[in-house]
This record gives C-alpha cells, structure tokens and sequence, in this order.
C-alpha cells in the first residue's frame, strides 16, 4: 500500500477516511510525547493523516534543520485552521500568516521597531528593571506579612506591563487584559492538539468561547489603535503601534510606487492582528518560562544557591543586576538554556507547510504538506544529551565551569531561520533581568513550613492543596 505522503514519502501512520490517523494517536500522553515514542515504530521521519491533510513529523535535528534553514523558504508556509483564523482575522498576523509580501514587510518593520528600542536610550532595559522593582517589592511585603505568595499572577503582570509599554507605551486596561489572557491561554494553548483531533471538522462549544475571548482583546486593540491614529505624527515614535502607523502613513502617501498601502498588507486589520501577535507571544511565552524557572530553582535548592553565590560575587548588594552583567553570571545564562531545554515553550512549534514539491532528506514531499518540527525530540535526544530528564545547568558550560557552550546542535529554543521567533532577544533580556534581581533578594522555597506562624493559636502555614479522588472513590468522593 502506498504511504499516504507518496511512494517516496516518509512511514506513514495507518490512517482511516475523514478521521486519518486519530486512532493511532490515542494515548493518555500528550502530542509531543507521543510523537517522540512513535519513533520507535516509524522511524525518526514519519508522516500521519489529520483529517485530509498529510502531516510529516520530523523528530531528529538534521532533518529539523534541512527544514528550518537549508530549505527554510520552501517550508516557511503555514497553514489556515478554523481556529488559528478566528485568532488571526484568517491569517492577517506574522505567526498565523502565510509567507507572503505582506508577511515579510510585516516580520521586517516589528523586528526593525523591537531592534530600536534596544539601542541608544536602553529603554527596553529602564522599562524591564520599572517592573522588576516592583516584582521584587510585591515579594518583600508577602514576606514581610510571613505569607507565601502566589506568583503567577505577579509574573503575568509584571510581563504584561513590559509589552505593553513596548507597544503602546501605556499599561491602561491592565485588569481587562490579564482577565482575557487566562482565558485565551486556555484555548490557545489548546489549539494545536485540537488541530489533530476532530473539532477541525465540528467546530464546537470551545470555538464559541475562544471568539468571545478574541472579541474582548479585539476591543482593547482597536481602542489604543484608535487613540494611536489621533495622536499620530510622523516625528514621534513612542512604540510599536506607531512604528507600524508610520509605516502605513509613509505607503499611503507613496501613490507612485509600487508600494502602497494595499497592496503591502497595512491595512487596519493587519496591523491590529500584528500587535495581536506581540503580545500574545509576548505575555504567554516568558511568563510560563519564568514560571518553569522558578519551579526548577525551587525544586533544585543547591542550583538556587550556586547563581546567588555567583550573584553575590559579581553584582553585590550594593545594587541592581543589569544587562552588562550577563557576560558575567555565565550560571544563569547556563540554567536559563536548561530550563528552555528541559521544558520548551513551543515543543511542536507552529506547523510549517511546504511551498512547493520538495523533499526531507531522502524523502520526497508534496507541496501543501504540513510540516511538525518536534522540538521535544530534540531537546530529549539520548544520544545528544546526557541523561535528557535530568535538569543540569552545568551541560552549558566549560569544563573550568567559566563560559557558555551550546554543547548539541539538537538545540532549537526559538526556532531557526525564516520563521524563527521575533522575541527571542526580548524574552532572554527579560528572563536574565527578572530572574536576577529576584534571586539577588530573595531565596525561593515552598512550603510546607512545619513551623507555624504564632497569633493567640499556633497556626500551620496553609498552602494550595490539590484532593485528587483515589482509586474507587472516583464517583462517589463527595458522599
Ligand atoms: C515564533 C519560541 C518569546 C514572538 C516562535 C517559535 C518558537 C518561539 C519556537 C516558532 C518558530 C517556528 O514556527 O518555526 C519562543 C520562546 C520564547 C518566545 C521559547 C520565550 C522564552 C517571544 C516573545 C515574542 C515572540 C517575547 C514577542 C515579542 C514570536 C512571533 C513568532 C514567534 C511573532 C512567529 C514568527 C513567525 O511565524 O514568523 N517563538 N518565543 N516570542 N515568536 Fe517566540
Ligand atoms: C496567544 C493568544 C493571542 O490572542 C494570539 C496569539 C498570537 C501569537 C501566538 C500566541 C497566541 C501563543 C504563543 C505562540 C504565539 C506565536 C509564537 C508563540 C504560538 C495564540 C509560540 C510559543 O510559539
């Protein structure tokens, strides 16, 4: 039987008429595990059937990166999917987009704008160390107070303020925003093992829900959209939205050149989806890498401690962690790269789909097929990585322990070449600052502390507990 990715195509998963390979895929592991296993049976390439469409599953980093760099134009597509639309009004943004004209002038004027901000003034870093202060002072009262303290809604904030200075320089609607965020995470973050299963063909009760989502983070767009148009001067630019202002006031004014706002893409709805982008990617990202860190650091108390020792011997107390010392506190930088190793933000990236007929090393592949880079399988490799589970700073370091090395090039954090993330130098700056100035203050546990606290009674310390129901008591638990 010929494989559903052609005679010369990769293994191919068994696959059934309008659910494709759904039943192979069941497994109480989510995608990128599964599809790490699956190698074992199918090699390290191999293609499956969602829905219709072929998907080839590339799990080893030479295959990875013939796709990513050597053919990255060729595979620099993406794909349209009834959610992916609803987020990205049918594509109009940078990460949902197809590569196009539009698409490259957009990826160029938010790089160019990001760059900027970096230069000169080091405004990015000012606006960074403004929320790092304040993190660190929500942290010192909750101490003060001998609570322990729920960090994720601090993290959220504190990462929130930063991008929305960038873009709009102004952190109003706040309280809108990280309501709308917990819940878009949900469903975004949920979209890609929906896209394998069958709410592709029944879009259900989540899509109706992800759209009112969507409707409420549309309005806080075109609101400071709208106050950016009225107070846009072609002299001033504060941030993001008005470096894509000018950009549409300057192809407006062009009439004579091939480049006018149309037909480039600047249009109000490209522009909004682009800001979109920015800040989804710009909150979800680096605040789960900020919580994945601090979660390890808990959880490894002697690797807290070696970056304090570090920190204390390079920075002092005297003052504040900035970004000129992180040539000197190669242990952060160190655990940072494990903790983007160990658990990557993005394990299956966005799908990438083929322009044109071409191939993955001795594979043939059809124009239109969709592409899965398992970043997962990368970055677990056993023979690229010394025990892969085993969360070790030390494997991004020298041997005297005094500078960095990438030590495999199954290394992928951010994706490579055409497609490779737009806010990698903004999440490592962040991620150094945040981290830094926090352990420079603070040591981070977690109870259970079996001291107490005393009033007029001694008090246990309570904590988040989670009841799970025990076997057999599944149904009848609140009986
Ligand atoms: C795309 C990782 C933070 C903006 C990506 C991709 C990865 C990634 C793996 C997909 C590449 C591909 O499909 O081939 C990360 C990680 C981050 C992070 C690990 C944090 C530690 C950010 C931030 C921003 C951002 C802070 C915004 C300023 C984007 C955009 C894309 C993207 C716009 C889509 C690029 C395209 O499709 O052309 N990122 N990212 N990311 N990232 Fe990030
Ligand atoms: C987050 C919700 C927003 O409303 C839309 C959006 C845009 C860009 C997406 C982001 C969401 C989720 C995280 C993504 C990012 C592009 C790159 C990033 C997928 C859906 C990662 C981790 O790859």
């Amino acid at each position: 039987r010929t494989p559903a990715s052609g005679p010369n195509g990769p293994p191919s998963l068994p696959a059934l008429p309008l659910i494709g390979s759904l039943l192979s895929l069941r497994s109480p592991h989510p995608p990128h595990v599964l599809f790490k296993e699956l190698q074992g049976k199918y090699g390290q390439t191999y293609s499956l059937m969602m829905g219709s469409h072929c998907v080839i599953i590339v799990n080893h980093h030479i295959h990875a990166k013939e796709v990513l760099l050597k053919k990255g134009k060729i595979f620099a597509g993406r794909s349209r999917s009834v959610t992916t639309d609803v987020l990205s009004r049918d594509g109009k943004d940078i990460a949902f987009g197809d590569y196009s004209a539009t698409w490259r002038f957009h990826r160029k004027i938010v790089h160019g704008a990001l760059c900027m901000f970096g230069e000169g003034s080091a405004s990015i870093e000012k606006i960074i160390c403004a929320e790092a202060t304040s993190l660190c002072s929500v942290l010192s009262e909750a101490c003060a107070a001998g609570l322990a303290l729920d960090l994720s809604p601090e993290l959220t904030r504190a990462v929130t303020n930063v991008i929305c200075s960038l873009c709009f320089s102004s952190s109003e609607n706040l309280q809108t925003m990280l309501q709308f965020y917990s819940i878009v995470r949900f469903l975004a973050m949920a979209y890609l093992p929906k896209i394998i299963s069958l709410s592709q063909i029944f879009p259900n009760a989540d899509l109706r829900l992800l759209k009112q989502c969507v409707s409420v983070r549309d309005k806080l767009l075109q609101k400071q959209y709208d106050k950016h148009k009225a107070a846009y001067s072609d002299h001033v630019q504060r941030d993001l939205l008005d470096a894509l202002l000018r950009a549409k006031c300057s192809a407006e004014n062009n009439n004579t050149a091939e480049i006018n706002a149309e037909s480039v893409g600047l249009t109000d709805d490209h522009l909004l989806m682009t800001v979109g982008d920015i800040f989804g990617a710009g909150v979800e990202t680096t605040t789960t890498v900020m919580k994945w860190a601090i979660t390890y650091l808990i959880h490894y108390p002697q690797i807290q401690s070696r970056i304090q020792e570090e920190l204390d011997s390079r920075v002092g107390m005297d003052r504040s962690p900035k970004l000129s010392d992180r040539g000197s506190l190669p242990y952060l930088e160190a655990t940072i790269r494990e903790v983007l190793r160990i658990r990557p933000v993005a394990p299956l990236f966005i799908p990438h789909v083929a322009l044109s007929d071409t191939s993955i090393g001795d594979f043939t592949v059809k124009r239109g097929t969709r592409v899965i880079i398992n970043l997962w399988s990368l970055h677990h490799d056993e023979k690229e990585w010394e025990n892969p589970e085993l969360f070790d700073p030390g494997r991004f370091l020298n041997s005297e322990g005094t500078g960095l090395v990438i030590p495999s090039s199954s290394y992928l954090p951010f994706g490579a070449g055409v497609r490779v993330c737009l806010g990698e130098a903004l999440a490592k700056m962040e991620l150094f600052l945040f981290l830094s100035w926090i352990l420079q203050r603070f040591t981070l546990t977690v109870p259970p502390c079996l001291e107490g606290k005393f009033g007029v009674v001694l008090l246990p310390v309570l904590y988040n507990v989670n009841a799970t129901p025990r076997s057999g008591w599944e149904k009848n638990a609140h009986v």
